[in-house]
């Protein structure tokens, strides 16, 4: 392995968990890390929150671990996702055992659109009393998500089981864009043969809770697939679990799918469970299966039967957790 991984920690406790995730990586592989800013302390310092040259360690990166970004999100993670082309977020949400989660069944994967609906960037203040934000969908982009959908669920890479995909929408009020999406997804499934079934946003919020086993393979348009695999994290033990890699031809960005958690930053007791989780991601995107199996393996220990995190009802710090975790690799 000579690898080159760009390693951005960026704010609050992305600061204390990817230092853990590079720990691991080190454990595992020869990889050569190229360190790099951005967020919120680079923008106060420098006056961007992405300078040119962290994107620039992005591109010639063979993949990024990223840790949060706070207010300044959108100039950090949209530029951060499209630098390595993403087209597909995977976060995949699973109750492990050992973990109080609130639904022990759940064990699905989201495969959120990454490039546009209203993450498109086309906002507007158009007078001091309206702001307008354009939503854009196109077959594309649509179709696209839905090849990698099946060729996701025909690789087995779906919950143990998985024959097909659910397909999340609300185009029954968004009958242009979410159409367009459902449309373009449904289609693909068919022509490839891959069982796909539809359900309204709104009533897979209600349905997910209550009904998790009901669910593998969760197919989402941008913000839909940000905003129900955070529901999903609250049935499996909370956002310091759920992993997610921004995955394109080439490249691929990973990082956890929670935030800079300011509540509990610099006090060294942020879960790196969900950032490690990530970083075996990037093994098996780089090829590295086995690899990336022993440290989910030495994770999914750990929560078993090792020392927790506040989050996880636990006293231990990150540290520690990060250093039992690599005691079982
Ligand atoms: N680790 C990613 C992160 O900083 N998440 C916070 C956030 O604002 N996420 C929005 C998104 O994933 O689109």
């Amino acid at each position: 392995m000579s690898e080159e991984i760009a390693v951005i920690p960026g704010d609050g406790i992305g600061q204390e968990v990817v230092p853990v995730a590079v720990d691991v990586l080190d454990a595992v592989g020869d990889f050569e890390f190229v360190h790099a800013d951005a967020g919120d302390a680079v923008k106060a310092e420098t006056g961007t929150a992405l300078p040119a040259e962290t994107r620039e360690a992005v591109e010639a990166a063979d993949a990024t671990l990223f840790g949060a970004a706070g207010e300044t999100a959108a100039d950090v993670i949209l530029p951060l996702r499209s630098a390595v082309e993403s087209f597909v977020n995977i976060r995949p949400a699973r109750a492990y055992p050992g973990v109080d989660a609130l639904r022990p069944e759940t064990d699905v994967v989201f495969l959120r659109e990454n490039t546009e609906g209203v993450y498109a960037g086309h906002e507007d203040d158009l007078s001091d009393d309206l702001s307008t934000l354009t939503r854009v969908v196109t077959s594309s982009a649509s179709r696209r998500l839905a090849e990698f959908a099946c060729e996701f669920v025909e690789a087995g890479r779906g919950p143990d089981g998985t024959e097909g995909f659910t397909v999340t929408h609300k185009a029954n009020v968004m009958r242009k864009t979410d159409g367009r999406f459902r449309d373009a997804v449904v289609s693909v499934a068919d022509e490839r043969g891959v069982e796909t079934d539809e359900e309204l946003m709104d009533a897979f919020a209600t349905r997910l809770p209550l009904y998790p086993d009901d669910y593998d393979v969760v197919v989402c348009p941008n913000l839909a697939g940000d905003v129900l695999s955070d529901l999903a994290a609250g049935l499996v033990g909370g956002l310091g679990l759920l992993p997610s890699a921004n995955v394109g031809e080439e490249r691929g960005l990973f990082e956890p799918v929670h935030g800079t958690a300011p509540d509990i930053a610099g006090q060294g007791v942020a879960n790196p469970g969900a950032t490690v989780l990530s970083a075996a991601m990037l093994l098996e995107f780089l090829g590295y299966d086995e690899d990336g199996q022993r440290v989910r393996d030495a994770v999914e220990g750990v929560l078993a039967d090792g020392p927790r995190t506040p989050d996880l009802g636990g006293d231990a710090t990150t540290e520690q957790v990060g250093d039992a975790i690599i005691d079982r690799l």
